[in-house]
């Protein structure tokens, strides 16, 4: 199998935590969007031209984080079971999988992508922000009952959910909500994540000296 992905890119973020539960070997394949040539490179293989990007080993070309996900879960016997047998369990994962992607991930996205076009537009801003909280409450609550946020086991809904926070907690105060604030601290010990976190600090590096565009 190869990846196709960037360390930076909170959608690679999610599969890579996932393929390291998995235990599944892959072809990392880093592609730099920002940069032109290697973008239309990209794009005669995908012309969507999203991360992340899995080739399968019979050659199929597998978009969308979850699916990538529910195709290494379902493909993989070994590491952690991603995606719940019992169908109750199965239908919270996925619900809270689309929410995170939906109502967390890309209104974050949309944030950065005002604070690096210095986008003067606080009503905008404060909508977004708006947004995030309420889900950021409503996960707040959740994690109250739940060792990970769908029960005791990690699921794909983790996968979603760590790098977003990861990321919201230099925005928000996540500090200040204690089941939130404990779970982070508790996927911080985790052996896939503490993986994900090393080629995200290897590549912030790069980016800060220079060395690689900002996807
Ligand atoms: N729903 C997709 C979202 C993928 C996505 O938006 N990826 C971003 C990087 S995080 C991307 O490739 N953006 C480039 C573009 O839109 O041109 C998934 O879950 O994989």
């Amino acid at each position: 199998m190869e990846l196709f992905y960037h360390p930076l890119s909170r959608y690679s973020q999610k599969v890579l935590i996932a393929l390291y539960e998995k235990q599944a070997n892959f072809y990392p394949r880093v592609i730099e969007l920002s940069d032109p040539f290697f973008r239309n490179e990209f794009k005669q293989q995908y012309p969507l031209g999203k991360l992340p990007l899995l080739k399968t080993r019979t050659g199929e070309l597998l978009p969308e984080s979850s699916i990538i996900i529910d195709y290494i879960d379902h493909e993989f016997s070994t590491g952690t079971r991603l995606l719940p047998q019992d169908y109750p369990q199965r239908l919270q994962v996925r619900l809270y999988d689309r929410l995170i992607d939906n109502d967390l991930n890309n209104p974050l996205y949309l944030l950065e992508q005002m604070d690096a076009r210095e986008e003067e537009n606080p009503l905008k801003a404060r909508q977004l922000e708006k947004e995030i909280m309420l889900l950021l409450s409503e996960l707040n609550d959740k994690l109250r009952e739940n060792h990970w946020l769908c029960g005791d086991a990690f699921t794909l809904a983790d996968c979603a959910l760590i790098p977003c926070l990861n990321h919201a907690r230099n925005r928000f105060k996540l500090y200040q909500l204690d089941p939130i604030d404990r779970y982070l601290n508790q996927a911080n010990t985790r052996g896939a994540w503490i993986q994900v976190q090393e080629e995200i600090e290897l590549t912030s590096a790069a980016v800060q000296a220079g060395f690689r565009p900002i996807p």
